[in-house]
């Protein structure tokens, strides 16, 4: 499926000429002022699926335009139990926001406190940390082994549940053994896995800070 995420307002036309000239299949909005335009898209592509995501109170005009909305993903549990209690002509599918995210995070410091943080912002977070073995494959050798890199995720407080990434190969299928739909990475990742079955967000990286830099200032590269 060719995937679209949104975060900006988009005027329809322009919508509806990206979906026809990219073969969009689904999107992911991320913007409550483009729910107005649910209803036009799904009039012109009646197959595409829509997925939205609530991350602030919505006001019943834009409850109603989710009647065009397939999937809808909530931050909070009171979003959730709100929309449960709205009275749709077509209820979409609603759920929690579950957001994936993947790092080596060796020799820890602020940029990945800073997109740990930023990415539990939006809900439930995964975060896959890569295996030493993992890291050799891409010859990057850490100074930290897994489980050191491990503990210093889970010190942040953030994560809900952190897992081991094997394989660079796998981030499709970590996206659904743990039904996440939304992935974040730091945007030196831009457009990297697009691919996946969810809404890809890549944040601006923390400014001069490094792991490379880190390694250099201690002598070990
Ligand atoms: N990051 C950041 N700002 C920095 C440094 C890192 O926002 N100054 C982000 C990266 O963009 C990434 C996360 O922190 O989203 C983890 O970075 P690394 O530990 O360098 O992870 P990397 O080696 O890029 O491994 O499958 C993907 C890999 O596992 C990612």
């Amino acid at each position: 499926m060719t995937n679209w995420t949104l975060t900006n307002y988009v005027p329809l036309d322009e919508m509806i000429r990206h979906i026809r000239d990219h073969g969009i299949q689904r999107i992911f909005l991320m913007q409550d002022s483009l729910l107005v335009h649910c209803g036009h898209i799904k009039e012109q592509f009646t197959q595409i699926v829509l997925n939205f995501y609530v991350t602030n109170d919505l006001d019943a005009v834009h409850l109603v335009y989710l009647n065009h909305v397939d999937n809808v993903y909530c931050l909070k549990k009171e979003y959730l139990e709100n929309l449960n209690n709205f009275s749709f002509q077509t209820k979409p599918c609603i759920d929690y926001i579950r957001v994936i995210t993947f790092g080596t995070y060796d020799l820890f410091h602020v940029g990945h406190y800073n997109i740990l943080k930023r990415a539990k912002a939006f809900g439930i977070l995964y975060v896959g940390v890569s295996t030493d073995e993992l890291n050799l494959k891409k010859h990057k050798i850490s100074v930290h082994q897994v489980s050191r890199r491990k503990m210093d995720v889970y010190t942040t407080k953030f994560a809900d549940l952190i897992f081991e990434e094997e394989s660079l190969e796998w981030k499709q299928d970590y996206v659904t053994k743990y039904a996440c739909n939304l992935l974040i990475m730091g945007d030196d990742w831009k457009d990297g896995f697009n691919f996946c079955d969810c809404a890809c967000l890549y944040l601006p990286r923390t400014p001069d800070i490094s792991t490379t830099q880190l390694k250099q200032n201690l002598g070990l590269l």
